[in-house]
């Protein structure tokens, strides 16, 4: 038998006009998390929760790529897969990766059972340079949950670190019962036994979720910023960040927000060699489980983000830089704005960073992915009435929006990022909101881009034609 490579897989989805072609994602078949994000020898390595058989969510694999510039990505053999009769049989779930003495360490979620109902924490170490992984013989590490946790179906994804005390610190997600999420802190010397310390934080089931999974814990300035993905009984998933104080193992949040507002979920950051801490995270899909098998993929992730925080204790985030892949550029400026303009531009993979002047009423945008009769569109826009960020789809199936608050101080301009990308839209306001966003249109689209806008004036607008990473 002969098996298709990767490259083959991906030619034989390139002509899709959905898929992605500067963001990362599998050469077919099925992503979400991503898992073991980590700077090794000046490469990085982005490691993902995979199904190798099917563009649906199921046999949980660790997927593997490597990038030099975190732009363009080679994909690498597979990461993890379930061992049989293993505590890991039934999936290898989310986790990281570390650096214990140069020796690389995965600290994973392992599951058991046909719904996952026995989570346990497990290790895997490389010893070629992160390419194979060998799974520590005693595994697992960590079974015993917490007393108030009270159920082992919903513990896991280890986000881990080392403080100067020697110490290996680590924070599990969870749920209390009736209460809501919850962030378990352990500490460990070798990263094998580990001690509970207590929770780090609990929510509250009317206000942030039945449950808490895939944590990030880290120092940024002088704060500490832990970051959850939430689940609630309806079925919304969101991730929200506390700013906050962090002392003899106790976290006091000072201030609080949403990171997005859109289809961005169980996000990982990692530290790098010039100290950025650099986050990177699911896009999920909002079609079908159908049109996700009529299509053979499933899953996006963002291009990675630059995280700061600003004097108001506002998490802020920055694309990585995208110069290597930016294409021709298109540049406008100076205009005053009521109505519809259309653009000299198309491009279904654009970047796009406008600059609006500040205005106390009306709206401004961008219209993308426009159809040569202007029925079928997306709209960034931003309300100065409502303080509002928006994205609106029109089109004459479908009138969807999503909106998020965005407060604009008196004198601010509005600063707006949209990397379109396919499926793939991301939007970040001002450095500091965020909004992602998939489309599918099913018209046959010009990829049109309209300046929108009532009492509005462009400061200026410049757009790249993106190179695809993967040609
Ligand atoms: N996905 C993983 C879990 C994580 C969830 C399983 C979040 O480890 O909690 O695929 O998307």
């Amino acid at each position: 038998m002969v098996t298709a490579t990767p490259a083959d897989l991906r030619k034989r989805l390139a002509a899709d006009p959905h898929r992605p072609r500067f963001h990362f994602l599998p050469p077919a078949n099925w992503m979400n998390d991503p898992n073991g994000f980590i700077q090794w020898r000046g490469q990085w390595h982005l490691f993902y929760q995979h199904n190798p058989f099917g563009p649906l969510w199921g046999n949980m694999h660790w997927g593997h790529a490597v990038s030099n510039d975190l732009v363009y990505w080679s994909d690498l053999p597979m990461g993890l897969a379930p061992t049989p009769g293993g505590p890991d049989e039934s999936g290898c779930f989310s986790g990281c990766a570390v650096d214990n003495g140069g020796v690389p360490t995965f600290i994973y979620t392992a599951t058991r059972g046909a719904h996952h109902e026995i989570q346990t924490q497990c290790l895997a170490t490389s010893e070629d340079g992160l390419r194979t992984w060998q799974k520590y013989a005693q595994n697992p590490v960590l079974s015993e949950v917490p007393p108030e946790a009270k159920q082992t179906r919903d513990f896991r994804d280890p986000f881990v670190w080392r403080e100067s005390d020697g110490w290996w610190y680590m924070v599990l997600g969870s749920r209390i019962q009736d209460v809501g999420g919850v962030i378990f802190l352990y500490r460990s010397q070798d990263l094998i036994r580990w001690e509970y310390l207590h929770p780090l934080l609990t929510g509250d089931i009317q206000q942030t979720g039945v449950g808490w999974e895939c944590p990030n814990f880290f120092k940024l300035d002088d704060r500490w910023v832990l970051i959850i993905s939430i689940y609630t009984l309806d079925g919304i998933n969101k991730v929200i960040y506390y700013v906050g104080s962090y002392e003899n193992q106790r976290f006091t949040p000072i201030s609080e927000g949403i990171l997005d507002y859109g289809v961005l979920y169980a996000p990982l950051s990692t530290l790098d060699d010039q100290n950025r801490r650099v986050l990177i995270g699911w896009l999920r899909e909002t079609r079908s489980n159908e049109a996700m098998q009529a299509a053979g993929w499933s899953g996006v992730q963002s291009i990675p983000r630059v995280l700061t925080l600003d004097a108001q204790n506002r998490l802020c985030m920055t694309p990585i830089k995208l110069d290597a892949i930016r294409g021709t550029k298109h540049h406008f400026e100076g205009r005053v704005v009521d109505g519809h303009f259309p653009l000299d531009v198309r491009g279904s993979a654009l970047d796009v960073e406008a600059v609006f002047e500040p205005q106390t009423s009306g709206q401004c945008g961008i219209a993308l992915a426009c159809s040569a009769d202007g029925r079928q569109r997306l709209e960034v826009v931003y309300d100065a009435d409502t303080q509002q960020l928006r994205v609106r789809e029109v089109s004459p199936a479908i009138q969807q929006e999503q909106a998020a608050p965005h407060m604009l101080e008196p004198q601010e301009r509005l600063h707006l990022r949209i990397l379109l990308d396919g499926s793939v839209v991301e939007i970040i306001a001002n450095e500091r909101t965020s909004l992602t966003y998939r489309i599918y249109p099913t018209q046959a689209a010009d990829n049109g881009v309209q300046l929108i806008g009532k009492q509005a004036r462009l400061h200026s607008l410049d757009i790249w034609e993106m190179v695809s990473i993967w040609d």
